[in-house]
C-alpha cells in the first residue's frame, strides 16, 4: 500500500479515510449479526419442551450475538479490501507493501478483548451446566433406551418393566435415559428438549431431561448408522401424570 509512504498528516489522513469507513462497515455488519441472533434461532431452532432446550436456546442466542462484532470486524475488513483496495487494471500488480511487524496499541487490544470473549464464554457455559444439572431430581424415572438398526425400544424398570416401542413420559418428571445399542453406534436425540447422547454397543451412557410441555415431539437418531438411517424416526408423548400411570397398567406394569 503505497498510499502509506507519505508524510506523518498524509499517513494520518490515510488511515482516518479507511480505517473510519471499515468502521462504518463493521458497526452495519455487527447490528445485522446481532439482530441475526436476536430473531433467527427462536424461530429456526425446535419450540422448547424442556428447561434445558430453553437453556441451549438462550446460549445459542448469547454466543450468536457475541460472535457478531467480530465476525464483522473480519468480514469488514474483507468487503473493504476487495472493493476499495483491488487491483483494477489490466497491467501486473504493483508489489506489496512493507510487512507490518507489530502495532503494540493492536495487539494489547486484542488480547485484552480475546481474553475476555474466552473468558465470557467458558463462564457462560460453566453457568448453563450448572443450571441443567440443578434441574435434575436425586430420584429420576428410569428408562432404558435401546437403539438397534432401524428403531428405539424403550423400557421402564421402576414401572414393572414395561416394554415398549413407543416413549411416553410424564409431564413435569425428572426423567434419566439410560442409552446403549444392540449393533452399531446410535445417536438418541429429542431435539425440542434439546438432549443427545451416543447410543454404543456395549456401554451404557446417561442422559437426564425433565419435559415441561405436554405433545408429541420428534426422536430422531443423529448418528449415521446404516440405510435407513434417515428414518430412524419416532416420537415421544409427553402426557400428564395420571394419563402416564394408565399408560403403565394398560401396559401390564405398575408404578414405582
Ligand atoms: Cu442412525
Amino acid at each position: 500500500m503505497r498510499e502509506t509512504q507519505g508524510t506523518a498528516p498524509e499517513r494520518r489522513a490515510w488511515w482516518r479515510g479507511h480505517v473510519g469507513h471499515i468502521l462504518l462497515i463493521w458497526a452495519g455488519i455487527t447490528v445485522a449479526g446481532v439482530l441475526f441472533g436476536l430473531f433467527l434461532p427462536p424461530r429456526l431452532m425446535p419450540q422448547p419442551a424442556s428447561g434445558t432446550m430453553h437453556e441451549v436456546r438462550l446460549t445459542v442466542i448469547v454466543f450468536t450475538v457475541a460472535a457478531a462484532p467480530v465476525a464483522a470486524l473480519v468480514w469488514g475488513i474483507a468487503l473493504y479490501s476487495l472493493v476499495v483496495w483491488r487491483h483494477r487494471s489490466s497491467d501486473v500488480p504493483p508489489e506489496d507493501g512493507p510487512p507490518i511487524r507489530g502495532n503494540t496499541t493492536v495487539q494489547v487490544a486484542w488480547l485484552f478483548v480475546s481474553s475476555f470473549l474466552t473468558l465470557f464464554l467458558l463462564v457462560w457455559g460453566l453457568g448453563e451446566l450448572q443450571a441443567i444439572s440443578a434441574q435434575a431430581s436425586p430420584k429420576p424415572l428410569v428408562v432404558d433406551v435401546v437403539g438397534q438398526q432401524w428403531m428405539w425400544t424403550y423400557a421402564y424398570p421402576q414401572d414393572g418393566g414395561v416394554q415398549s416401542a413407543t416413549l411416553v413420559l410424564p409431564v413435569g418428571r425428572s426423567i434419566l435415559f439410560r442409552v446403549t445399542s444392540k449393533d452399531v453406534v446410535h445417536s438418541f436425540w429429542i431435539p425440542n428438549m434439546g438432549i443427545k447422547i451416543d447410543a454404543n454397543p456395549g456401554v451404557t451412557t446417561e442422559v437426564g431431561v425433565t419435559p415441561d410441555q405436554l405433545g408429541v415431539f420428534n426422536v430422531r437418531c443423529a448418528e449415521l448408522c446404516g440405510l435407513y438411517h434417515a428414518y430412524m424416526e419416532s416420537a415421544v408423548q409427553v402426557v400428564s401424570g395420571s394419563a402416564f400411570t394408565a399408560w403403565v397398567r394398560a401396559n401390564g406394569g405398575r408404578v414405582g
